[in-house]
């Protein structure tokens, strides 16, 4: 089994620009004959997280991406993504969209929180001129909505069924663990929601419910964390918001996005309008006919977004979703391990996002059971040397499994 994927949930109140970033994340903007579909439900798609690839610091010209692609160096590597049904104020009461928005937040690993940074829509998503709200309110409001939820669940499941096997409980975290799976936490999570909670040495059946509340706000820190899109960045109105949102969240939490610009650029560069790439500091308009409209659009992305950010800071938002707040790397199982390639010739067919810590075994298992289950040994293929089963991983580690098992 490959890696389990992890799933990047798109979040904010209605009208900040959800859809457009979903749509512009899941919009290929190079022609690739494989990938006609990005979308695998309306709310559902694949968005590709640009990386340095590998092939290119072990000196080789090009690879052969089984999935994703490789342009310039740079390898996209698929990631899962939801947009969210909007937020109101209220939801996690079972106002408005409450229980589709649960739903489609329970199966998220890592959330982008769309913020409207320009300031133009009220908390309830009406519209209305640029600098008018406070997107730190917003920003206030809709992680304590997803707090809220979090401990309303949490404390609901905790007095119709935990409360009660605990008193018979040998393994209390165990338990906690195994009754809130709905909210799509691991084992790993509830460990580190007691400690960060202060409550390593009090017996969860002596929890009150301020214990209970407390716990469950930091089972959502760690099991959902959060990174503000601080979008809309293409209105000037919105750089001073910005500053503000980064004092008060700090600067590894915010990123500022345009996710208007991202589209705008994704679609001239589809329609063969401009050259660029999903991450670039700038691209160049190769086509001679180009529309006043199309013209005069680009050069805002460019003046009021690019020079200002460097990027429209879409593939800023997934690297820090997945690298810092996930604590992904990335890994390449091979079975050559000179030429870098599976048994058909492919080069480095395979880059996956695997958590850190994940050791060489535990590879073995995600590329086949068998190989998992036979294992021997295995090789670094960088560094041409046999690695054990509990050998930690690196990032951007190329890797031959040898096992007595085949696949
Ligand atoms: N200027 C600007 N407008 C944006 C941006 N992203 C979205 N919008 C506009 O904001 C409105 C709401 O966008 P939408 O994606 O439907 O918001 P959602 O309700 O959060 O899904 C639309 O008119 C978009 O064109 C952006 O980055 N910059
Ligand atoms: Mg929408």
């Amino acid at each position: 089994m490959p890696p389990p994927e992890k799933i990047i949930g798109i979040v904010g109140k209605t009208n900040v620009g959800k859809s457009t970033l979903f749509a512009a994340l899941t919009l290929i903007p190079v022609k690739i004959a494989d990938h006609p579909f990005t979308t695998i439900e309306p709310n559902i798609g694949v968005a590709y997280l640009r990386k340095k690839c590998v092939h290119v610091e072990l000196g080789l010209q090009s690879c052969n991406p089984r999935s994703g692609f490789c342009v310039r160096g740079y390898r996209f590597i698929p990631v899962k993504i939801i947009d969210v049904a909007g937020l109101i104020p209220g939801a996690s009461q079972g106002r408005g969209l409450g229980n589709k928005f649960m739903d489609d937040l329970r199966q998220a690993d890592v959330l982008i929180h769309v913020v409207d940074a320009s300031g133009s829509t009220d908390l309830e998503g009406n519209r209305g001129k640029p600098g008018t709200y406070n997107p730190v309110e917003e920003a206030e409001l809709i992680k304590r909505e997803i707090d809220e939820w979090f401990k309303s669940v949490v404390l609901r499941v905790w007095s119709s069924k935990i409360s009660r096997v605990l008193v018979t409980a040998q393994n209390p975290v165990d338990v906690i663990y195994q009754n809130l799976t709905g909210l799509s936490i691991k084992r790993k999570h509830v460990v580190e929601a007691i400690k960060l909670s202060g409550l390593a040495d009090k017996n969860p059946r002596t929890w009150s419910q301020s214990d209970i509340e407390e716990f469950a706000i930091k089972l959502r820190e760690v099991s959902k964390p959060i990174i503000i899109a601080a979008n809309k960045a293409d209105y000037p109105e919105a750089r001073d918001n910005i500053k503000k949102l980064i004092e008060v969240f700090g600067v590894e939490n915010v990123v500022p996005v345009s996710g208007l610009a991202e589209l705008i650029l994704r679609k001239a560069s589809q329609s063969g309008v401009v050259e660029y790439l999903p991450g670039d500091s700038e691209f160049k308009i190769i086509q001679r006919e180009i529309s006043r409209e199309q013209l005069r659009a680009l050069e805002l992305v460019e003046k009021n977004v690019l020079k200002v950010y460097g990027s429209t800071g879409v593939q800023e938002l997934l690297k820090r979703a997945v690298f810092d707040k996930l604590g992904m790397i990335t890994v390449y199982p091979v079975e050559d391990e000179n030429k870098y390639t599976d048994h058909n010739g492919n080069i480095l067919p395979d880059a996956y996002l695997v958590e850190k810590g994940t050791t060489a075994r535990e590879l073995a298992y995600m590329v086949h059971t068998d190989l998992g289950e036979g294992f021997l040994y295995a090789v670094d293929a960088k560094r041409k040397r046999r690695i054990g089963e509990t050998h930690v991983l690196e990032d951007d580690d190329v890797i031959k499994i040898v096992s007595a098992k085949s696949k």
